[in-house]
């Protein structure tokens, strides 16, 4: 059960992944999960919604002084969202590193942004950028019921226990 591995520093981290409303459109949503899903990544919550601009100038509160904000938030809210938390070790820095740099165009080849955008205001996909950052976002995007704490029959063989 899970009091085994609770003891594995890290283990119990999570983030916050969000396909953007481009990746929706461009029905990338399949191919990113697969991406977190094969790493060895757990999914404990997942939804699709077209998000409010309270919710994303909460989500974005860093950046409101931001010359793009305004468009920035058009976009996002422009069309419906998949909103994820994945869960493992170091899953916040991992992710980041799957993800890719925020501008497409210096993402590496092999990330999400580096394989499917080109343009850094139309870049697939939203990755939290800290550990505190997921977990106020996590906060933000789910209820507490909405995440789903589950056991890996094959836990063992991701991590060692
Ligand atoms: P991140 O998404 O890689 O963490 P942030 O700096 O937090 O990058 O910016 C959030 C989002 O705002 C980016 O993913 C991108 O969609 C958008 N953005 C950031 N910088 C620019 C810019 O210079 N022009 C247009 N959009 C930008």
């Amino acid at each position: 059960g899970y009091s085994t591995i609770s003891g594995i520093p890290g283990v119990r981290e999570r983030t916050l992944i969000a396909v953007k409303p481009d990746g929706v459109q461009r029905r990338l949503v399949g191919q990113i999960m697969q991406r977190f899903e094969q790493r060895g990544f757990k999914l404990v919550g997942m939804k699709m919604l077209q998000a409010s601009e309270e919710l994303l100038s909460q989500h974005y509160q860093e950046l409101s002084r931001k010359p793009f904000y305004p468009t920035l938030l058009y976009y996002m809210t422009s069309g419906p969202i998949v909103v994820m938390v994945w869960e493992g070790h170091n899953v916040v820095r991992t992710s980041r590193i799957m993800v890719g740099g925020t501008n497409p165009s210096e993402a590496q080849a092999g990330t999400v942004r580096g394989d499917f955008s080109i343009h850094i205001s139309r870049n697939v996909v939203h990755a939290s950028d800290s550990v505190e950052g997921a977990q106020r976002e996590i906060q933000l995007w789910f209820h507490r019921k909405e995440l789903v704490d589950w056991d890996c029959y094959n836990h063992n063989s991701t991590y060692e226990l």
